[in-house]
């Protein structure tokens, strides 16, 4: 029974389900292929202005170069040692941008890439980010130093020494992913190198971690490897502060290995939440916005406290991982926009919201033939710096769904519901529905194909506010769309299924 206990502390204690997001602050951006140096100018610009709590940025270690395709955004995910040099920046740059984030109270999460190395087909030589010298086919990575030794290739059962059968959680644990050369993370060496360079990044003050591909790693050398970190660094964070962690675990259901699996370690992906919400919001399959009502647990997604959530990831927006065709993205605005305030909204999860590239998107027979295609660059593939528009859009390429006002408002909105309970849900017992976040904040939408005309009672104090979605609160006058809340609470709201953006969003902060 001690003996329990003691275990029982030690996995909570250790457990880091906490983000470590300034107070105020509820959502993380990830500004995927960003280069460290406009990260830096983005945290002081506008993401520490505008209340964001945190970056997650692209793997930051070094990798192998890809030129068959033309340097492809997923070369990223192919590491030669972990040396802090790429496409992204190099160390220097690294160190700047971490001081510079969190000198204005936004945190940086790191992308780690720790199940597996390139590819087997990866071939040898210095074609590093770093220039560092390595050898796939002898398994040869002496930067950090890996060697066979350190490769699964005996313990994998497959005849091909590739995942096979996702059924097997065997296979997916200790067979290549994609011909990725796959680590032997039982090995106290392994797990040692692995924690070397996550607490190195810790020191220079990072504040978690997303774990990539952690379904092909079995949550106990996980675990074996998190419980060598470090606390975070103290010039920044409160001592005895652990690293938050968010496992990447692609659970839809249908698969032996679970999410729940990984509660244990940190928090995890909860990818249903982007294919149903995505479904919901496209009404297919019989959906509607009336089911919402008991989102979250209810829908069958994992606890709340345990899920990061989001409406597409850099893999589900092209067609790589799962999740398919319903997920919502910038390619579809006017649906992605109602998504993410959804999201934004509901207390659900801790959030992250999507930052990407344009790309050539080329459907071929249903797939995407330019899903490879990398971030913008010049011709000799350094990536272009992301400009800023006039009007506060970005330029060269970067879509910057987060500096859309009608998902950066919402971002400020969850700021400011922080901790109010869900409330005041209605619903037409279709597409159109609403709730409140306590006496702070409430939301309407219109997702259906006729003119909205309902008077809701909204749990606000009375007076007039701004709609943060067609305009927001500038001095003492609205933008866009004015709403007045009555003493006890009600209001009018008159939505069209035309509107450009088809819902209502009001908050405290945004009233006259
Ligand atoms: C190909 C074939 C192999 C073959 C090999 C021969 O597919 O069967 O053996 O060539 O050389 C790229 C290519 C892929 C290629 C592989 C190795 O796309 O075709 O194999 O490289 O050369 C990203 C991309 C992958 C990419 C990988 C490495 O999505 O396409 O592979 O980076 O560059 C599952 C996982 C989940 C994963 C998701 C995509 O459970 O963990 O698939 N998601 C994460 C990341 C993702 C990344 C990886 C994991 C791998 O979010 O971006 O994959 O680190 O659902
Ligand atoms: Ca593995």
């Amino acid at each position: 029974m001690k003996i329990l206990l003691v275990l029982a502390a030690v996995g909570l204690c250790w457990a880091q389900y906490n983000p470590h997001t300034k107070p105020g602050r509820t959502s993380i951006v990830h500004l995927f292929e960003w280069r460290w140096a406009d990260i830096a100018l983005e945290c002081e610009r506008y993401l520490a202005p505008n209340g964001f709590g945190g970056v997650q940025i692209s793997p930051p270690s070094e990798n192998i170069i890809i030129t068959n395709p033309w340097r492809p955004w997923w070369e990223r995910y192919q590491p030669v040692s972990y040396k802090l040099c790429t496409r992204s920046g190099n160390e220097d740059e690294f160190r700047n941008m971490v001081t510079r984030c969190n000198n204005v109270g936004v945190h940086i999460y790191v992308d780690a890439v720790v199940n597996h190395m390139c590819g087997a087909g990866a071939g040898s030589g210095n074609g590093g980010t770093c220039g560092s010298y390595f050898n796939a086919q002898t398994e040869d990575f002496p930067a950090v130093p890996f060697s066979g030794w350190d490769f699964n290739d005996g313990k994998c059962k497959t005849g091909s020494g590739e995942i096979e059968n996702y059924n097997d959680p065997y296979q997916v644990r200790d067979c290549r992913l994609v011909s990725l050369l796959d680590l032997a993370l039982e090995k106290d060496y392994v797990r040692s190198k692995i924690a070397e360079y996550m607490n190195y990044l810790i020191d220079i003050g990072v504040a978690g971690f997303r774990i990539d591909a952690s379904k092909h790693m079995w949550p106990g050398d996980m675990k074996a490897f998190l419980d060598k970190l470090k606390n975070l660094n103290t010039q920044w964070f409160s001592s005895g502060s652990k690293p938050f962690i968010y496992q990447e675990v692609i659970d839809l259901g249908g698969e032996p290995i679970k999410s729940s699996e990984y509660f244990g370690n940190g928090r995890v992906t909860e990818f249903k939440y982007s294919a149903k919400l995505g479904t919901v919001i496209r009404k297919w399959n019989g959906e509607k916005m009336a089911y919402l009502r008991n989102w979250g647990e209810g829908w069958g997604l994992m606890p709340s406290d345990k899920a990061l959530v989001f409406v597409d990831n850099h893999d589900n927006q092209r067609g790589h991982g799962a999740g398919g065709a319903s997920v919502l993205t910038f390619w579809d605005p006017r649906q992605y926009k109602m998504a993410t305030g959804f999201m934004l909204a509901h207390p659900y999860g801790f959030t992250r919201v999507m930052s990407s590239f344009w790309w050539p998107r080329d459907f071929q027979n249903g797939k995407d033939i330019n899903d490879w295609v990398g971030p913008p660059s010049f011709e000799d593939g350094t990536t272009k710096p992301v400009t800023v528009n006039p009007d506060t859009t970005c330029g060269n390429g970067w879509v910057c769904e987060h500096r859309w006002r009608q998902i950066r408002n919402m971002v400020i909105f969850r700021n400011v519901v922080d901790g109010q309970p869900f409330s005041n849900w209605w619903d037409n017992n279709s597409n159109q529905v609403a709730f409140g976040r306590g006496n702070k904040g409430f939301i309407v939408f219109n997702n259906d194909d006729w003119y909205m005309n309902i008077n809701l009672n909204t749990g606000l104090p009375a007076g007039t506010y701004c709609d943060v979605i067609s305009g927001q609160k500038e001095g003492n006058h609205c933008t866009g769309i004015q709403v007045h809340i009555g003493a006890d609470g009600v209001a009018n709201f008159q939505i069209s299924n035309q509107a450009e953006d088809p819902f209502i969003a009001i908050h405290v902060d945004a009233k006259l």
